[in-house]
């Protein structure tokens, strides 16, 4: 990560005008995401903020950072793939949960197993929002979606779970309605290194009228200030608190915990390669065209 020049958020926006709808959540986002550079004192030349297909995906458009503008559910694999031939730069993935758990949901165990250091930002709606109200993996049991319209018959996924399984070295959840906080858990999420999921709550007023700004009013609780959890590399402590996630679909009192559940330094993916690379002399010494006799018919 390089620091550069002192940068205010707005630095970091290029000049082109957000085409989200007013009121969408993903503009709150925007603002922590520039928030967090200027705070890291980022160079913008040395972040690449990548993303697939969605409403969300548009973020990268807005900063005056590299940006790549990818596919429906590989944004992932494109962040790997800039990390690994550049492992300077800050990559920062903004997608939305479609796209990080149903198309591309099998990118991030790998990621997250190999603990790239990679940030992960989703603009959690718990909707397909661009292709006008699919469910997605995070939708409630029974939402009404354009292709489901008596009700999906499927069970939400706990994201914040799954992450802690496939072993990311850094799991948070935030909430758009609170840019303060979701500005400084990026922060974190961009400093720890390794791979950093943050999920972000983020409502689309336009296509989901139950997950509302309304709706998160005065029903998200920090786990750090509530419940006293800053004991950040006990696991089984961060799955307790993973519990708490889905509550709130079956139970109407139940909070949302936000906050940072897991945080452990652990190698990285690049410092292994880089090691590898030292231990051969910068050179591989692999014998590829051995490889291509053996495959030859
Ligand atoms: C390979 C592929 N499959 C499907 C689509 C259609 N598609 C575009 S965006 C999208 C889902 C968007 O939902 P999400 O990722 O949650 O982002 P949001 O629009 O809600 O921000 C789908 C299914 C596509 N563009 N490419
Ligand atoms: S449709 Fe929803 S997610 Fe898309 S820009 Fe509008 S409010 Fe945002």
């Amino acid at each position: 990560m390089a620091i550069a020049m002192e940068l205010k958020p707005k630095d970091y926006r290029s000049d082109i005008e957000p085409t989200w709808c007013p009121g969408c959540g993903d503009f709150s986002v925007t603002s922590a995401i520039c928030s967090a550079y200027s705070k890291l004192k980022l160079d913008p030349y040395q972040i690449t903020t990548v993303s697939g297909i969605g409403c969300s995906s548009r973020l990268p458009l807005w900063l005056k950072t590299f940006g790549f503008h990818s596919c429906h559910g590989r944004a992932v694999p494109v962040a790997a793939g800039i990390k690994m031939a550049k492992p300077e730069m800050t990559v920062v993935i903004t997608i939305g949960d479609g796209d990080a758990f149903s198309i591309g949901g099998g990118h991030n165990a790998h990621v997250a197993r190999r603990n790239m250091d990679l940030t992960l930002i989703v603009m959690d709606n718990n909707i397909y929002a661009l292709t006008k109200k699919q469910v997605s993996p995070t939708s409630r049991l029974g939402m009404k979606g354009s292709t489901t319209p008596y009700g999906t018959l499927d069970e939400p996924m706990n994201t914040i779970r799954l992450m802690l399984a496939y072993g990311a070295t850094f799991v948070a959840q935030t909430y758009a309605g609170n840019p303060r906080h979701s500005g400084e858990v990026i922060e974190q999420a961009i400093l720890h290194k390794g791979f950093s999921f943050v999920n972000i709550l983020s409502p689309c007023p336009t296509y989901n009228q139950d997950e509302t700004f309304e709706y998160y009013k005065g029903r998200t609780e920090n786990i750090q200030e509530v419940y006293g959890h800053t004991n950040l590399e006990d696991k089984a402590k961060a799955f307790e608190f993973s519990e708490k996630v889905m509550g709130h679909r079956t139970d109407p009192n139940a909070k949302v915990p936000v906050g940072i559940f897991y945080k452990k330094a652990q190698e990285t993916f690049e410092e292994k390669v880089a090691k590898l690379k030292k231990r051969n002399n910068g050179n591989d010494n692999f014998d590829v065209a051995s490889l291509f006799e053996d495959y030859k018919p």
